[in-house]
């Protein structure tokens, strides 16, 4: 393979030649591509933090543990905040459309200082907020329930060591505050995501227990109120991890439930469901009893092992459901993967860019052309119509996306990386 050595000049006329051919095929089908386009960078995309140091964070711990890990060694680990937000914002620079950034409390700055979990405070994120103001990079948040001695039990929120729960539920709530101290500075909600790892390794005599105290938990947490439009309170569902093979305590059902019971979203992880089962098929359903949800883009490998969320069936099934509902409002959009054993930079735009393909893909969709066929019981016009679409030029409508927010089309973002990993990440031992 080659770089494309093309000028600029040129550059644009080959994509501008080929959108052309495109938008003619697309036309066809009564989709409008310019429309599509601009509505699909207009999608805000929250990128994971935790990919570009492998879910390290900055308190000197050593793992992740809670169920999930980070497995490889690839050289080139951010080792501290400036290298991580200089990793992202190299990254941001060859991934088009609205961009956010998600963070875990991991990612405090004490500025050398030991700050307890339980007392952290949105000063500690003072440079975030004050880089995302300059970025213009909104932020979001998560409470973070492992790599943690309180956490080495198995259970956090819903422990049966009232010690140990009050210290989680101190946790949350200076999550909570902090989460809302960010959304006041950068002027929109900050997701506040909890996930927590509680679980059993092996099969538990009780399991209603400790939801009986998680739902007291969160309940005791989200009692404090924040002004809607600083934060957004999540919870994340989970079927197994490592350590929980048994017995998640908050599974899918326990957070559909109270996500619908306290009128608060719910986030669904692709990664976190049976293998078979599929989000695409969620959303509908869950969207009519809840507020809303957030999606954490990943992709499991036979287990929930939090690969970059590539341009999958399942990908593209997921965001034409999104679109379908019309609901982008309703529905944050995050990423959750972490691999450690290639370049975090190519990770990173990997998985975003291969997701806004697939929300590029549902807004080019005709959908009316498919629910009327469905509607008038032509079955075989629908499957056809499905079928056609998928073999569309569209990558030339991808190029001009990409063209338009100014970033690298094509594969020619992966010369970047490769610059920036000699020049940057190979310096870092
Ligand atoms: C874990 C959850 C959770 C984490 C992040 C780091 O299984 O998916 O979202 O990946 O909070
Ligand atoms: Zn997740």
């Amino acid at each position: 393979m080659k770089e494309d050595k093309k000028t600029g000049e040129q550059l644009k006329q080959s994509i501008e030649e080929s959108y052309e051919l495109a938008k003619t095929a697309y036309t066809q089908f009564g989709v409008n591509t310019d429309k599509a386009i601009r509505a699909a960078l207009d999608i805000p995309v929250s990128v994971q933090c935790w990919q570009g140091d492998d879910v390290t964070g900055f308190e000197g711990s050593v793992g992740s543990g809670g169920g999930i890990l980070a497995t490889g060694n690839y050289p080139g680990r951010a080792r501290n905040a400036d290298e991580l937000r200089a990793d992202a914002q190299f990254a941001f620079s060859l991934i088009p459309g609205k961009k956010r950034f998600n963070l875990h409390t991991l990612y405090a700055e004490t500025g050398g200082k030991k700050v307890s979990r339980d007392e952290l405070e949105p000063e500690h994120f003072k440079t975030w907020m004050s880089w995302s103001k300059k970025k213009k990079i909104p932020l979001d948040f998560n409470p973070s329930f492992f790599a943690h001695p309180m956490a080495n039990t198995g259970y956090t929120l819903s422990s049966d060591d009232k010690r140990i729960r009050d210290f989680w539920i101190r946790h949350c709530k200076a999550s909570r505050k902090i989460a809302s101290a960010i959304g006041a500075n950068q002027g929109s909600p900050c997701v506040n995501n909890i996930w927590v790892p509680d679980g059993s390794k092996d099969t538990p005599a009780d399991r209603l227990s400790p939801r009986q105290r998680l739902r007291d938990a969160l309940d005791e947490t989200i009692e404090i109120k924040y002004e809607a439009k600083t934060i957004t309170d999540a919870v994340e569902s989970k079927l197994f991890g490592i350590g929980s093979e048994a017995y998640v305590v908050g599974s899918h059902e326990f957070y559909m439930g109270y996500a619908s019971a306290r009128q608060i979203k719910l986030c669904l992880d692709s990664g976190h469901f049976h293998p078979t089962e599929a989000l695409a098929d969620k959303i509908s359903a869950a969207l009519l009893f809840i507020p809303g949800l957030l999606i954490h883009f990943s992709r499991g490998l036979r287990w929930d092992s939090d690969h970059v969320a590539i341009y999958s069936d399942e990908l593209r099934d997921t965001c034409r459901e999104i679109a379908r509902a019309k609901c982008f409002n309703r529905i944050d959009i995050a990423l959750d993967f972490f691999d450690a054993s290639i370049n975090r930079i190519a990770a990173w735009t990997i998985g975003t860019r291969s997701l806004r393909k697939g929300l590029l893909e549902a807004l080019l969709e005709p959908t009316k052309m498919l629910t009327d066929a469905e509607k008038a019981g032509k079955n075989h016009e629908r499957l056809a119509i499905m079928e056609e679409l998928k073999t569309l030029p569209f990558s030339a409508v991808w190029d001009k996306l990409c063209f338009d927010a100014e970033v690298p089309s094509g594969i020619n973002w992966l010369y970047k990386v490769d610059q920036y990993e000699k020049d940057v990440l190979n310096k870092r031992k």
